[in-house]
């Protein structure tokens, strides 16, 4: 990303910013750290551009409540529940994504569509395809969280400590779980240090409390769940969940929600790369890939020709299936098709 298109991407969006009636910020379904985060944080640029329209940062799903509670120190309305596929759009909306380039990933429903004349801006970190007429689209940052700080540092935007702990979360999400093992790429843990030089290591750790201490317990009895089901194969390993699963251990199917599976797996040695797979509804199936330290596979290039997408190093596929067994069938023939790299 280079300081001009940087720069070409603020004075552009200003005016569309300035000009909006109403602004409608959307997470992706599943809402991660990064998506939280990148959005509350960059509510600071937004509001920057115009103080005074109404702002909503909503989504088809909610975010985790740990993640909510970090950002509601920005605005405690930071999170709205409305489904962009319910909201009656109109002259002077402007809808602004970031984590995310397409806004039929931000909620479960497709028999929808943005209104043509409504002006879309469009700040991500991951491979795509995009045709909104404001984008800031760049694959080498490891989170949107750490180029909304790099756009706002261009941009000279004031920034709060509850700003930066939202976009520090972000870093964490994307960078601490997954992109960390590609070195290249951990100079954005810069954002972290900035903000221990400003606001204190007992600051960041408070963060850290929130985000991955003093979890639920459910969460240890799914990860107990995930770990039974391991299977490892030669080159990579998976494990699964199915709702019938989670309702044995009298859990609710939103449990499933609170672990990340393919983390918890993704350090078994001599693996190339991790995969699990949860039944999130009655027959369908979502799938989440990572890759493992320093593993040359594209996870992404596994799914991709399937409707999956991602990153390289992470990936996920969301598809119907009659069953678990029949999930993994189709996974493992997908990686069969891509081969060995
Ligand atoms: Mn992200």
């Amino acid at each position: 990303m280079t300081t001009d298109t940087m720069s070409a991407f603020i004075a552009t969006t200003t005016p569309v910013l300035s000009a909006a009636r109403r602004i409608w910020m959307f997470m992706h379904v599943s809402p991660d750290l990064d998506a939280v985060g990148a959005h509350a944080g960059a509510l600071a640029w937004v509001r920057q551009c115009n103080p005074t329209a109404p702002v909503c940062i909503g989504g088809g799903d909610y975010p985790r409540a740990n993640l909510l509670a970090i950002a509601a120190a920005v605005d405690p309305h930071v999170f709205q529940h409305i489904d962009p596929a319910d909201v009656a759009f109109c002259e002077g909306d402007v809808v602004v994504l970031i984590d995310v380039a397409d806004i039929m990933r931000t909620s479960h429903r497709n028999a929808w569509a943005l209104p043509a004349g409504i002006p879309r801006i469009v700040i991500d970190h991951h491979v795509v395809q995009c045709d909104a007429p404001y984008q800031l689209i760049d694959a080498s940052y490891q989170s949107a969280s750490a180029l909304v700080y790099d756009l706002m540092q261009q941009a000279h935007t004031p920034l709060t400590q509850a700003h930066m702990a939202c976009l520090v979360m972000g870093v964490l999400g994307d960078s601490g779980f997954f992109r960390f093992l590609d070195r290249r790429l951990v100079h954005t843990l810069a954002l972290v240090q900035s903000f221990c030089e400003r606001y204190g290591v007992d600051a960041y750790y408070q963060l850290v409390d929130l985000l991955e201490r003093n979890r639920p317990a459910a969460d240890f009895v799914i990860q107990g769940a995930y770990l039974h089901n391991l299977v490892v194969r030669p080159r990579y390993a998976y494990t699964t969940l199915t709702l019938a699963e989670v309702a044995a251990l009298d859990l609710p199917a939103e449990a499933l929600n609170g672990v990340n599976g393919a983390s918890l797996i993704r350090n078994i040695a001599d693996t190339e790369f991790v995969f699990v797979v949860k039944e999130h509804q009655p027959g369908m199936y979502r799938s989440s890939w990572r890759t493992c330290a320093g593993a040359v596979t594209s996870v992404r290039a596994i799914v991709a020709p399937h409707g999956g997408g991602g990153h390289d190093s992470a990936a996920g596929y969301s598809f119907a299936a009659e069953s678990m067994a029949a999930a993994v069938a189709h996974l493992e023939a997908c990686i069969a098709l891509q081969g060995a790299p």
